[in-house]
């Protein structure tokens, strides 16, 4: 490692910020791909890079009206677990989280993929019967998953206060130890340099407007630069999921909320795991840098404003000191809010669309930063095969006909 005295900083600070090799191309969009994909969020591009990698469809363009990486995937407090109640859904998030434990060597890029652990804390009976069932369920579905009593939870989150004299006392805990954190930025940067070394298009600056249909078949899409062919579309847009379909002709049962973050200033590591409270209504985890990452639920009313209101930072903000009083004087940095697209089940919507050739991939809701590769890989597969994966078919928009709900409220952990 090269070392540089305190003038050697300063001075090639200046010096070396130039020539870098770009990540990936800006190329000028085809007249017409097998594949477009609207919305370079960290599953858009994922969706690119598997069909190119996993079924050899490189003809491929990611088109992103913003930067890519812009959206919910650079906004969310990064927390990857499996832990679903239902086998449906848990057998999707354990599919992600297996691609997880492999990402960065598969894209060759450092996703800082850390397995600390993750504690859904209960303090309440309801709280304990939940995680007993969701514990039972998951080691059933070949998930680890653990309950502890509260001695068990003191010993192993230090700083959190386990004392009886609480407001919510902590009862116990589930953990999932194959649980945690990685860089979100990193994932979608990952994946995109990885898509692009595939021969993937990544178009940024674009923004989709319409879609071209004939006789009722998506041909193309409509964008603020033009038309761009294609022979199959996916459509991968979170929170602009709604207005976006109603410009493709149908209506889905989703709602978009702004859901808030917060990180305060760095101090010393003091917590070394993901701790998530649905009662007391927080999570909080440290980032590397020292900055404890921290939210709760959405705010309860549509909105497109990636902000958020003040009421839920208070509340936030409550609950983590409630939980954690030795954080009470640590102050708050920055706050940001993303739009979240949730659905009636908290579950995706995944497959094909009333418009022929146009797929959908959206509903992730708080959720689905630890979904990217399972959702990409899964969406791939749809898009290439013309009909669900396996894992897949239980998230089709038919289940709003048949009642066939997948509710995963509970496992959802941030409420909406
Ligand atoms: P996005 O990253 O939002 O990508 C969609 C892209 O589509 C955007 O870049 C957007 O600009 C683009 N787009 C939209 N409309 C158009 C158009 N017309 N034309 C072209 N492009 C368009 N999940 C977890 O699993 N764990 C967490 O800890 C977690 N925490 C969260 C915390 C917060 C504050 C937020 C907001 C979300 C959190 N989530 C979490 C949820 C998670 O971030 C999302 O579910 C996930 O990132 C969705 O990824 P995506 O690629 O579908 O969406
Ligand atoms: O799905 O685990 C999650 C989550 C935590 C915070 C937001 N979403």
């Amino acid at each position: 490692m090269q070392r540089y005295s305190g003038f050697g900083l300063f001075k090639h600070s200046f010096s070396h910020h130039e020539n870098w090799q770009r990540m990936w191309r800006n190329p000028t969009p085809k007249a017409v791909y097998d594949v477009v994909i609207v919305g370079a969020g960290g599953h858009g591009l994922a969706t690119a890079y598997y069909l190119a990698k996993v079924h050899g469809i490189t003809n491929v363009a990611v088109i992103e009206k913003g930067w890519l990486g812009g959206g919910n995937t650079a906004r969310n407090t990064t927390i990857v677990r499996s832990n679903y109640l239902l086998d449906e859904s848990s057998a999707l998030y354990e599919h992600a989280l297996k691609l997880w434990e492999d990402l960065s060597q598969d894209l060759n890029y450092n996703v800082m993929f850390s397995q600390r652990g993750c504690y859904h804390l209960c303090h309440n009976l309801q709280d304990l019967r939940d995680a007993e069932r969701l514990v039972t369920a998951n080691i059933l579905n070949g998930i680890p998953n653990e309950l502890l009593d509260t001695r068990q939870v003191a010993e192993e989150i230090p700083y959190l206060d386990c004392s009886p004299n609480t407001r919510y006392p902590v009862l116990g805990a589930s953990v999932q130890r194959r649980a945690g954190n990685a860089r979100h930025d990193a994932v979608a940067w990952g994946y995109a340099r990885a898509a692009d070394a595939l021969g993937v298009d990544l178009i940024q600056q674009t923004e989709v407007t319409g879609f071209r249909k004939q006789d009722g078949v998506v041909i193309g899409v409509e964008t603020n630069k033009g038309f761009i062919g294609a022979k199959r579309v996916g459509m991968v847009v979170a929170g602009n999921t709604g207005p976006l379909a109603a410009k493709a002709g149908f209506r889905l049962p989703v709602e978009s909320h702004p859901l808030q973050a917060l990180v305060s200033e760095p101090i010393k590591p003091i917590i070394d795991s993901v701790i998530m409270s649905n009662a007391v209504h927080g999570y909080i985890s440290q980032s590397d840098k020292g900055d404890l990452v921290i939210g709760a639920g959405i705010d309860g009313w549509v909105g497109y404003g990636q902000r958020g209101s003040y009421p839920i930072i208070e509340h936030t903000v409550e609950a983590i000191a409630e939980m954690f009083p030795v954080l009470s004087r640590v102050r708050m940095n920055r706050q940001w809010g993303g739009i979240v697209d949730t659905t009636p089940d908290a579950c995706p919507i995944i497959g094909t669309t009333p418009v022929k050739n146009l797929f959908i991939n959206c509903g992730w809701g708080t959720g689905g930063f630890k979904a990217t590769p399972g959702s990409g890989h899964v969406f791939a597969a749809t898009l290439a095969k013309g009909e669900p994966h396996p894992l897949a078919k239980p998230f089709s928009i038919e289940r709003f006909h048949t009642g066939a709900l997948v509710d995963e409220h509970g496992a959802a952990a941030v409420a909406h």
